[in-house]
């Protein structure tokens, strides 16, 4: 109630989401539009996911934030650009119950103090810029009282980076590419809930927790300035396989939706390596995993696991229900022995959200 001596917060979660078609190359890099439409799976937020306050006072001086309790600085350009774009849609704020009001013109004086946590370690190499901006633009949309949909909220997400449009909605989600030059057409849409298909069990093998050494803006860049592979996959290739992969979520078809995945993961790392200078983020251990469970699926003549690796070593794998989760596991450690050289670091065992 007393002018200047509030603070209003807001807490959200959002999980990380795993794509089965791939998001590598931007035709905007500002605004950060694909080359082609991507689809993922939002994990059950238990084992990944992040956890954003944030809070608006009279009495913030600036905008400030802390990433896992370290602050980080919001200068860089992406922050700026993401922050401005929700700012401009903030309407008014009528809490009665508190007696705080906050006008609309109020937003671009006031400032924003921001937290941010993952519930898995950053070290742990997972991508966790997908759910942070996914979590951040849904805790302002709430605290400023954006009148925007989902979908709606996911095109701010998606300029944050790329694949955090896809965690705005839970279970199968497809982020159009969209036509526009503004990108407002550029956006998330759930194509099926988190009940649908309930079978699947998701299991991520770490098997590296170092950073990156090639960073995915970066690494895409290259990857769009010099790979001829990657124009016939973006032209010829993933517009044949979203609506192949639609069908297979659609359908619960194990088979197919196991066949596409594990050749769009083949297919993303190839491009990899057709980018100059190639870059390279698989390793051995991943490549044992992918011979693992190929041999395992030609050995029961019907795909029983698919495997998707993103920017990094790390396997994610999807065992077509909860038996052959557990055989999988066993398999793995059989294989990949916690001591070995090949040793796997740990597991990950999930859900749909
Ligand atoms: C994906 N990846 O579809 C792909 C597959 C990694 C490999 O989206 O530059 O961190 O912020 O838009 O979203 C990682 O890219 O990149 C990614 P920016 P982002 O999940």
């Amino acid at each position: 109630g007393d002018c200047g001596k509030w603070v209003v917060m807001v807490t959200a979660q959002t999980p990380m989401n795993m794509s089965v078609i791939k998001y590598w190359g931007k035709r905007d890099e500002t605004l950060i539009l694909p080359v082609n439409d991507s689809i993922s799976i939002t994990l059950d937020p238990d084992h990944l996911c992040t956890t954003t306050t944030v809070a608006v006072s009279p009495n913030f001086d600036r905008d400030r934030m802390w990433l896992n309790g370290k602050e980080i600085s919001l200068s860089g350009g992406r922050y700026r650009n993401y922050l401005r774009e929700i700012r401009s849609r903030a309407t008014d704020v009528d809490d009665d119950e508190n007696g705080i009001k906050i006008a609309e013109k109020d937003w671009e004086k006031l400032h924003l103090h921001i937290a941010s946590y993952n519930n898995f370690p950053t070290a742990a190499g997972l991508a966790s810029s997908a759910a942070g901006f996914a979590c951040l633009v849904f805790a302002l949309a709430k605290l400023m009282n954006l009148k925007e949909d989902r979908s709606k909220l996911s095109t701010i997400a998606r300029q944050g980076s790329g694949s955090a449009c896809r965690s705005l909605h839970g279970g199968f989600v497809k982020w159009i590419m969209g036509k526009d030059e503004d990108g407002k057409d550029s956006l998330a849409v759930q194509l099926a809930d988190e009940k649908h298909w309930d079978d699947l069990v998701i299991i991520i093998a770490v098997v590296s927790s170092r950073q990156k050494e090639t960073s995915s803006s970066t690494g895409m860049r290259e990857t769009v300035e010099t790979s001829l592979l990657l124009k016939h996959r973006a032209k010829e290739v993933v517009p044949k396989r979203i609506p192949q992969m639609e069908e297979a979520i659609k359908n619960h078809d194990f088979a197919s939706f196991a066949q596409l995945t594990c050749a769009e993961s083949n297919q993303f790392h190839a491009v990899c390596l057709d980018t100059s200078p190639p870059i390279f983020y698989m390793n051995d251990t991943s490549r044992r995993i992918i011979s693992v469970v190929e041999n395992w699926n030609r050995y029961e003549g019907t795909p029983q696991v698919a495997y998707t690796f993103d920017a990094g070593p790390n396997a994610v794998l999807f065992a077509r229900n909860r038996k052959t989760a557990i055989l999988l596991l066993q398999r793995l450690l059989f294989y990949f022995p916690p001591d070995s050289f090949f040793g796997l670091n740990s597991y990950i065992v999930g859900d749909k959200s």
